[in-house]
This record gives structure tokens, C-alpha cells and sequence, in this order.
């Protein structure tokens, strides 16, 4: 799909911010698709349509997580896992990208997984250091990922996980499944 239709495609479901955060997203993610050798069409379009479903219904995405995605104990962690997995699912039934890669890659955009692929780290990690974020450590993440993709996905890791903690709020344990994952494999 070219560009400019599955932006065409996403804007209709996104505020003006999160649709500027989405351009954002796109940029770095083929940029890092680039530096590390992913494919960098793949990297755009799991890119533009990764926030998919940020705005949806919240109780139509824990119906579709319990009777389709098959998935209960994500419903326990917070309403903000949703939009990842069920994004993945509305992308494929409503736009009809049915290459798993990119499902994937969106599916996982914001918990990560063990054994993340290069395209699924880009896409994390594209999400995580686009130019319009601004939250503590984000500059410290920007530099590492110059020379360092796993590396720089362990630091966005300990800052969410820091985050999250100090809010008292629940982790989902697949998030600290895949930071235990990235410390294992490091070099
Ligand atoms: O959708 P975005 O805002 O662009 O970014 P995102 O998809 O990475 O979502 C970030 C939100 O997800 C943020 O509010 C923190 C939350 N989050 C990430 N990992 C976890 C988490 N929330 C819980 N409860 N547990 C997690 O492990
Ligand atoms: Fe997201
Ligand atoms: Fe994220
Ligand atoms: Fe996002």
C-alpha cells in the first residue's frame, strides 16, 4: 500500500495529535529500518497504522480481546494495552493488511515480546523516541539507538517499567518477560 492511502486510511480515527505523533512514528521508524537493515516498507506502514486503534471503544476492544483475541489476563493490566492487539486485528479485518509481520509488529508496539523481530523492535522503538515525545530519559534513548537497537529498547523498557512503578500501577508481566528476554540475549 502506498503512503499517502493508509495515511488516508488512519487519519479518520485519530485525533490531530496522535495523527502527528503517527508521521512522527513513520520517520523514524524507516529511518531505523535503514540503520539496521529491516525492510523499510514493512517498517512505514506497521508504522502509520500502529496506533490504529488508540481511540477505539474501550469495551468493544475487552470484548474482542476476550472472544476473539483470546487473550483475558491482558484485560487486567490497564485499559492502555488494548489498542496494540486489537489494533492489529481491526488492521487486518477493516483495511485488509494481512501480512503477519506488520500484524505483528503492531500487535506488540507497546508491551514488546520475547523474541521480538528487527521489524517489531523498530517499530517499539520508533514509538518510543519520535520527535514529538518528550518525557524524562527519551534524549538518553534517541542516542543509544544510534549504534544500538537492543540497547536502546532495554533503556525504554527500564524507563516505562521506572514509570509505571512509581505510579504504583500494575506491569504486565510481558513487558518484564521482555525485558528479562533482551537481558538474557545481551551481548
Ligand atoms: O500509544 P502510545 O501513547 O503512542 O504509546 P504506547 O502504545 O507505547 O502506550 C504507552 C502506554 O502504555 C503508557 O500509558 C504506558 C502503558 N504501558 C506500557 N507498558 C505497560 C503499560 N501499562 C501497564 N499497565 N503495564 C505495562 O506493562
Ligand atoms: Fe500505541
Ligand atoms: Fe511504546
Ligand atoms: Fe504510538
Amino acid at each position: 500500500m502506498e503512503r499517502e492511502k493508509a495515511l488516508e486510511l488512519v487519519e479518520p480515527h485519530l485525533t490531530e495529535h496522535r495523527y502527528k505523533h503517527t508521521l512522527g512514528v513513520m520517520h523514524t521508524a524507516i529511518a531505523l529500518a535503514k540503520k539496521y537493515g529491516v525492510d523499510q516498507k514493512k517498517a512505514e506502514i506497521a508504522a502509520i497504522f500502529h496506533d490504529y486503534a488508540k481511540f477505539r471503544d474501550k469495551n468493544e476492544m475487552r470484548d474482542l480481546v476476550k472472544e476473539k483475541l483470546h487473550w483475558p489476563s491482558l484485560l487486567h493490566y490497564g485499559d492502555e494495552l488494548l489498542h496494540a492487539p486489537c489494533g492489529a486485528y481491526y488492521v487486518k479485518s477493516e483495511v485488509g493488511i494481512c501480512d503477519q509481520e506488520i500484524l505483528d509488529a503492531i500487535a506488540y508496539h507497546t508491551t514488546g515480546k520475547p523474541e521480538m523481530t528487527d521489524l517489531e523492535k523498530v517499530v517499539f522503538l520508533a514509538d518510543y523516541i519520535e520527535p514529538g515525545r518528550q518525557f524524562k530519559g527519551v534524549d538518553e534513548v534517541r542516542k543509544i539507538a544510534e549504534t544500538d537497537l537492543d540497547e536502546a529498547i532495554i533503556q525504554s523498557l527500564e524507563n516505562t517499567i521506572t514509570f509505571l512503578m512509581k505510579r504504583r500501577q500494575l506491569i504486565f508481566p510481558d513487558t518484564l518477560a521482555t525485558y528479562n528476554d533482551f537481558i538474557l540475549k545481551r551481548k
